[in-house]
């Protein structure tokens, strides 16, 4: 069969909603968007356990510890699936973190802002996990099996996340002036930054199009920012907060919320290594794999010593 012909079965696959599974054939640029993205997303859970790691030894009661060490814990998790995700489809793990030390790896804008108050875990676990659900819902529908399945249970697990962050907003936001003007400040600072996940604006997307044909992605990101907005809009009135945005406001017309413009400017920013803690998120990873060195040895030589005591019991058989 030529290219052109496995092109054809392969789309036909795609838009009978066939999962397209390791061994199958692919295009090269279907394989290397998923490779990209999948490396993007797993540099993203595991920075992401930076800004919440430190808070670890500063949360207010053993019950909110053991929760947030919980939460980075599955991060971490999610991190590994979806490394092993990848690798599924050829990449190559020591590559994609050295290109996330390097800084040529992107992960997640968000991740590039500081944590300053403990509302920051509340804003944390209800805007960005909000957003994150919003982004990985449909990518369980995703046409790469081992991705849509690795999804399935990180999408349940940031759903309990975002539950418990609604519930330290809801707790600061009826406890004093003090704790409801912190959870206000956070929801401040993380609103903006949180919109920017889902990526720049339809019009300026350079992978969108081919990965909607390809079934990667199910939505655009202007359409999932709108359901966010929709989503936490209502939520925000709930707890007695203000989203940032005088703009924001509830269109009858279209039953979705008009919002206003976002600082594209600062998202190209903070995603080229420019952000408020870009710098230090590298160096907090960087640290961390040169002093994880020793383990990772020491976890190779006990599989190379059992690999060898499997043959030779196999021999002796
Ligand atoms: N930050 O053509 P586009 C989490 C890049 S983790 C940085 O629209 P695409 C969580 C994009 O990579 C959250 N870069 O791209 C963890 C591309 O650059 P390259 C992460 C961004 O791929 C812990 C360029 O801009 N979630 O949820 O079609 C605790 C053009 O963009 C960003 C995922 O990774 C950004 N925000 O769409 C709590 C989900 N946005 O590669 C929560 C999986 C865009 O050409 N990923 N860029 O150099 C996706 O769904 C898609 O990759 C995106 C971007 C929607 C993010």
């Amino acid at each position: 069969m030529n290219v052109i012909d496995l092109e054809t079965r392969f789309q036909e696959k795609i838009d009978s909603d066939i999962r397209i599974e390791p061994r199958d054939w692919m295009p090269d640029n279907y394989r290397h968007t998923l490779i990209r993205q999948i490396g993007q997303h797993a540099h993203s859970e595991i920075v992401g356990m930076l800004p919440e790691g430190n808070w670890i030894t500063r949360a207010p009661s053993l019950k909110r510890k053991v929760a947030l060490l919980a939460k980075v814990q599955d991060e971490a998790g999610h991190g590994l699936y979806l490394y092993s995700a990848a690798e599924t489809l050829g990449g190559d793990r020591d590559h994609m973190f050295e290109e996330l030390h390097s800084g040529k790896a992107k992960y997640s804008s968000i991740f590039n802002y500081p944590t300053l108050t403990w509302a920051d875990m509340g804003a944390i676990g209800w805007l960005v996990d909000g957003a994150a659900i919003q982004n990985q819902i449909p990518l369980c529908r995703c046409s790469y099996g081992p991705y849509a399945r690795a999804m399935i249970r990180v999408c349940k697990e940031e759903s309990f996340h975002q539950r418990q962050g609604f519930e330290i907003m809801t707790v600061l936001c009826a406890g004093t002036p003090i704790q409801k003007a912190m959870a206000q400040d956070a929801l401040n600072r993380f609103w903006w930054p949180s919109l920017m996940m889902f990526g720049p604006p339809d019009a300026e997307s350079t992978h969108t199009a081919q990965s909607k044909k390809w079934g990667i992605k199910r939505f655009t990101n202007d359409e999932l920012r709108q359901r966010f907005v929709d989503m936490i809009a209502p939520q925000a009135d709930h707890l007695g907060i203000t989203i940032p945005d005088p703009d924001l406001k509830w269109n009858e017309e279209t039953k979705q919320y008009d919002f206003g413009e976002i600082d594209w400017t600062e998202f190209w920013q903070v995603v080229k290594g420019h952000g408020p803690c870009n710098k230090d998120r590298i160096a907090a990873r960087t640290k961390a794999w040169e002093e994880g060195a020793w383990v990772r040895e020491a976890a190779l030589a006990y599989a190379e010593k059992q690999q060898i005591h499997s043959t030779t019991k196999s021999k002796a058989v």
